[in-house]
């Protein structure tokens, strides 16, 4: 990002957006970090088999940092489980 290659043609060529994260798997571009950890994860043992697993796994990718950031100014706790 310093050296400003995010705004480079090759780079717009694989996310117009300019934006980092982007995966480029042997040509297959994806963009969006919690897209690219659900692709490198899927059928890898990063990712458990159980239906609820995998949906508290989606819950903490999709989870609002904004929202993060506000419970912890204002001293909200929770905790996720199974
Ligand atoms: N929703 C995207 C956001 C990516 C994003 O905002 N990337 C910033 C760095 S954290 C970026 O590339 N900024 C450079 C720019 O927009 O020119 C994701 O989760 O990957």
């Amino acid at each position: 990002l310093d050296k400003n290659e995010h705004r480079s043609t090759n780079f717009r060529q694989m996310n117009p957006l300019h934006q980092v994260p982007t995966l480029d798997d042997n040509g297959f571009f994806l963009t969006d970090s919690h897209a690219i950890i659900s692709y490198l994860a899927t059928n890898s043992n990063l990712m458990s088999n159980d239906r609820r697993l995998q949906a508290r796994i989606n819950q903490l990718l999709f989870f609002d940092f904004e929202l993060f950031k506000i419970f912890c100014e204002i001293g909200v706790s929770f905790s996720i489980e199974k």
